[in-house]
């Protein structure tokens, strides 16, 4: 995430990777604070066994498609709701990458964050079966958690 302001949002991600049982790390990479601490990290990350980024930033939110320079694997940009524009400036600023470099761009906030780790989720499950059992069985729950009307 692009400023510990951001864990608010990115917490969720976190949380439903958890829930899936995917190992993850969680860092503090700013696109214009710590631009030499994002080149590492981006360019490193594939040698370093990551196999999928999550981006999340808020504002002028450049870390998502700075980090899809510097590396090849799946970076899913998370737009953080931010409080000028509510997060239509983040969206913007991630989701208009130009074409050849490519960033998934996931929804505003809270279902952002979510989606971008159950994302991860489906593009890991592609070469590990377990995961995607794991995935299958929590949209099972998922499903089942839905009532047919509205309950007390
Ligand atoms: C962006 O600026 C961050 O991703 C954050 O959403 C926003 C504000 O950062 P702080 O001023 O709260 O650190 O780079």
């Amino acid at each position: 995430m692009g400023s510990r302001s951001d864990w608010d949002t990115l917490s969720h991600a976190a949380s439903q990777l958890e829930a899936l049982e995917i190992p993850f790390e969680c860092r503090v990479v700013s696109a214009h604070r710590t631009p030499d601490r994002l080149a590492d990290y981006a360019r490193t990350a594939r040698d370093r066994g990551l196999q999928v980024v999550i981006a999340g930033a808020g504002g002028a939110a450049h870390l998502p498609g700075m980090c899809a320079s510097w590396t090849t694997l799946p970076v899913l940009g998370v737009p953080v709701q931010s409080h000028a524009l509510n997060g239509i400036d983040s969206l913007l600023s991630i989701v208009q990458m130009p074409g050849g470099v490519p960033v998934g761009t996931m929804a505003i906030g809270k279902a952002g964050a979510i989606n971008a780790a159950l994302l991860a989720a489906s593009i890991l499950s592609l070469a590990d079966p377990a995961l995607a059992a794991r995935l299958e069985a929590w949209r099972a729950l998922q499903t089942a958690a839905v009532p047919e009307a509205p309950q007390d």
